[in-house]
């Protein structure tokens, strides 16, 4: 039986459940189990299915086992901001309502009203985006103040699949950064904050820092697994696990998948007047450091196109389909909030090119060149706002994830930004968090360490400007 770490990696479109090993300082990763995750409507509201979530997990832990694996520990992350509420007895009163459904429009005026944006900014560090839990709650509490009052225990998704994993109530720090409720001085819920807002204090627990056990499994779940394995806290934050395996800390990192998350680490936060125009954000990373990053579309915009086209077209599809548009060159601001969460991406972005006079797209494979197109435009122009903010010059940008692996954005980021571009590993967010697991249990000695190891494990590509590839 090859002992091993199991990583539950949930992002907006899928969800697997990898598991790595170590042999000889290389770390080794299989997917044992790959799920799609979609967002349904639930009484109006777009919710995710975690019930459904977390009999994925299982299926995938039971399927580990069933390979001959022993799992020594298992860690959750997913994507932020989202989350439930428990009653006293620990059983869940709200549905996990997506960040993208419109209960939150017009919240973050009213929120504002009550604190001073330059206030909040600078007490937790976090972009204003009207999706963070902060809006959320107090839509619900606009909506439904019944079930705040009833509320004994708040829960990020993760925390929550850990708690059904473990019976253990934790608020893993970097995910709870995601709020903009937590302070970035003292990495503690802002309880005058959590006053101003009449949110109840007593529902959140002191934030856990990552990289430690919050126990075994619950005794139901050894049996069925004829297991005994640990949970461990990861970075929670997918954002923060995929982070914590770039293959440099001195690059700009791109961390590519539903949304890019473009930045940089850093020891301190950074809340000048310029990172609060540009809106770059804080979050509290998995090492003691801070992810200053800004938020990009991202591959969203695909996915959308994807599913509207009925899946006709795999991504790869629209890669080929894009290099072959080139006399089409109109480009749209993906970080306009009509991308959000539009009735029809394709007539969202044909409306955008309308109203900017730009010629309108109108086959795949110039809506795909838009879209690839768009975000190399705004990454160039994010790397100039990292420069000019941090007043430092960066040679490199590292992007991994699963978008990594998109060669013409790659070639075209190269020759636009004129830095040297790395690829990898484009299973960033599941390393993130097995590294995590194995410098918890002393597999690894340091994230120095794994560092060394993920750039022996995994292959890197070097693109330069003129789309020369090394
Ligand atoms: C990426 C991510 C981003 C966060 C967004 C919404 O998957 O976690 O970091 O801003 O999703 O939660």
């Amino acid at each position: 039986m090859q002992k091993c770490n199991v990583a539950v990696d949930i992002g907006a479109s899928s969800g697997r459940v990898i598991v790595g090993y170590l042999i000889d300082e290389h770390l080794y990763l299989e997917e044992i189990h790959r799920f799609d995750n979609d967002m349904l409507e639930k009484k109006g509201q777009l919710c995710w299915d975690i019930d459904r979530l977390f009999q994925e997990i299982k299926t995938g832990i039971t399927l580990t086992v069933k390979a001959n694996f022993q799992p020594i520990s298992i860690g959750v992350d997913t994507w932020a901001v989202d989350f439930v509420l428990l009653d006293k007895d620990k059983n869940r009163i709200t549905e996990a309502v997506c960040y993208r459904d419109h209960r939150t429009d017009g919240i973050m005026e009213q929120v504002h009203t009550k604190v001073d944006k330059k206030t909040l900014y600078t007490q937790t560090g976090i972009q204003f985006q009207p999706f963070n839990t902060i809006y959320q709650l107090v839509a619900l509490q606009n909506q439904h103040p019944e079930l705040i009052e009833k509320a004994h225990y708040f829960l990020m998704i993760p925390d929550y699949l850990h708690y059904l994993l473990t019976g253990t109530i934790t608020n893993e720090y970097t995910n709870a950064t995601t709020t903009q409720l937590v302070n970035a001085s003292t990495q503690r819920w802002d309880q005058s904050l959590l006053q101003q807002l009449e949110l109840p204090s007593h529902i959140f627990s002191e934030p856990s820092k990552p990289m430690q056990s919050i126990g075994l499994l619950k005794q139901s779940l050894q049996e069925e697994w004829q297991c005994q394995a640990q949970v461990i806290l990861p970075g929670t934050h997918d954002t923060a696990s995929a982070v914590l395996a770039t293959l440099a800390d001195d690059t700009i990192f791109i961390s590519s998948g539903t949304w890019s998350l473009m930045g940089v680490e850093h020891d301190q936060p950074i809340t000048t007047d310029e990172a609060l125009t540009y809106n770059f954000t804080n979050e509290g990373g998995a090492n003691e450091r801070i992810r200053f990053l800004k938020n990009i579309m991202g591959l969203w915009m695909i996915q959308e196109l994807k599913r509207e086209y009925n899946d006709r077209y795999s991504f790869s599809d629209f890669v080929e389909l894009a290099f072959q548009e080139n006399a089409f060159t109109s480009v749209i601001n993906v970080n306009d909030q009509r991308f959000l969460k539009p009735e029809c991406m394709q007539v969202a972005i044909q409306q955008y090119c309308q109203e900017t006079k730009q010629l309108i797209p109108q086959t795949v494979g110039q809506f795909a060149k838009c879209i690839f197109d768009s975000l190399v435009e705004s990454y160039s122009q994010t790397a100039k706002e990292i420069e000019k903010i941090t007043g430092k010059r960066y040679n490199a940008i590292n992007i991994i994830g699963g978008g990594s692996k998109n060669r013409y954005m790659n070639e075209k980021l190269a020759e636009k930004s004129g830095k040297t571009l790395y690829t990898g590993p484009d299973e960033a967010t599941a390393i993130g968090n097995l590294v995590a697991q194995m410098i918890t249990t002393g597999q690894i000695a340091s994230i120095e360490e794994s560092k060394n190891i993920i750039n022996k494990s995994f292959a890197s590509q070097k693109f330069e400007r003129r789309g020369e590839k090394a």
